[in-house]
């Protein structure tokens, strides 16, 4: 009798070409989505894994991606399989099961999904993407596992995270390179110009500023502040949920795409939603960029501008620990005053008091400065899809 391991118990060999499922349910707005996508995409461009991704909004999602069709079950875009996850119990239309699954947000894999994990002769990879925080507790829990109480499955939460042993967040490895080169080129951003607002650039002497956000009380102060300032300042709106109040502010019926309004120092553009990509060249373009819940807040770092965040609001004030988590990681070497005034004005922005443009602005150069700096240090952390990546790779080894 040969003493050989009968094949069926050999441990099965890790796959050469890793096939990866993510999950996502949208719970509002485009950040769910938004994460999902750019982690797809990256999965797929810089690791060469094959990715399909189960979404239940595919309207949210169409506005990141156009090309989308709506009413397609399932459709592949750029290499990426996209499957209408069209209700909970629904896990694709085949039942074939990646060699790693994440599941975005808790949002909960199908039961069948999860029976038919179990059943695969290699278990795979099963992660739960968690939201972003810089608390510091993220790096205690990040990776923990939690096995599965009836079937012989575990979970990894996956944190990413601002500070060193969290997942950190995204980054694309030719992120730095189209920025210098968008920067770097007058006729880029010539162009850039011309097809997002139809006009020339501002004279370099215009503070330009992006302005992406939910509702916002404190935004009709900062429009009379920027109005009534002595620099000009040009307000790039994407459309959305602060456009209704920027068109109230100019006694406009409305700010959708294309339009325009000036009052005194303040002219201001609303911009079309772009798709995902379109999104950084409005950072590169601004000199600060407002930004709101989770991907445009990482973007913004990326961008290495100051910027201001507008948090996902939370029950229970549950948010304000983590804009303060992110401001102590953020904003640790600036001077106390360009500090202060960076953490009054971020609070303010999130519901505590006036905001106070010309205090800000005060610091500009040296918040410029910071925002270099502090994109240098969040790099060293590595980017969320090589961390994941790798961490999946020695699961399956
Ligand atoms: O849309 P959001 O408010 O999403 C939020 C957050 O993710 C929050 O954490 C989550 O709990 C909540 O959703 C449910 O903000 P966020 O995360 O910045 O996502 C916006 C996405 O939209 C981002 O990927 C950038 C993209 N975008 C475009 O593609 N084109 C655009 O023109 C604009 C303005 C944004």
């Amino acid at each position: 009798m040969s003493s050989a391991t009968p094949p069926s118990a050999q441990p099965a060999a890790a796959p050469t070409v890793i096939a990866c499922d993510i999950f996502c349910a949208v719970i509002d707005n485009f950040g769910d989505i938004g994460v999902c996508w750019r982690l797809a995409r990256q999965l797929a461009s810089e690791h060469g894994w094959l990715v399909r991704v189960f979404v239940d909004d595919l309207h949210a999602f169409q506005k990141l991606c156009p090309s989308l069709a709506l009413d397609r079950a399932r459709q592949a875009i750029g290499g990426i399989v996209i499957e209408h996850w069209r209700e909970p119990a629904h896990a694709g239309d085949t039942l074939e099961v990646a060699d790693v699954v994440i599941e975005a947000f808790a949002c909960e894999l199908p039961p069948i999904y999860v029976a038919a994990m179990a059943r695969r002769e290699r278990a795979p990879v099963w992660l739960n993407l968690e939201y972003l925080s810089a608390e510091d507790w993220v790096a205690d829990f990040h990776l923990r596992p939690s096995p599965h109480p009836r079937y012989p499955l575990t979970k990894t939460f996956f944190f990413p995270g601002l500070g060193p042993g969290t997942g950190g967040v995204l980054k694309e490895r030719h992120l730095d390179a189209a920025r210098m080169a968008f920067e770097a080129s007058q006729p880029a951003r010539e162009a850039w110009w011309l097809e997002t607002t139809g006009r020339a650039p501002p004279p370099a002497t215009a503070t330009v500023i992006s302005l992406f956000a939910y509702e916002n009380p404190a935004v009709d102060s900062l429009l009379e502040q920027w109005r009534d300032g002595a620099e000009a300042v040009v307000l790039l709106v994407p459309e959305g949920r602060i456009s209704g109040a920027v068109a109230r502010f100019f006694g406009l019926p409305s700010f959708t795409a294309g339009s325009h309004a000036e009052r005194d120092s303040l002219s201001a553009h609303a911009l079309a939603f772009t798709a995902q990509a379109g999104y950084d060249p409005l950072l590169w373009a601004s000199d600060v960029n407002f930004v709101r819940g989770e991907d445009s807040f990482v973007r913004a770092q990326w961008a290495a501008k100051p910027f201001v965040w507008h948090i996902y609001p939370q029950a229970d004030d549950a948010h304000l620990p983590k804009l303060d988590a992110a401001l102590a990681h953020y904003a640790r070497s600036l001077p106390g005053d360009a500090r202060n005034a960076l953490a009054r004005f971020w609070h303010a922005w999130n519901g505590a008091g006036k905001p106070d443009w010309a205090e800000f602005q005060r610091h500009h150069a040296v918040l410029k400065r910071r925002a270099a700096e502090w994109a240098g240090e969040l790099a060293l952390i590595g980017d969320l899809a090589g961390n994941l990546a790798l961490f999946a790779k020695t699961q399956l080894k």
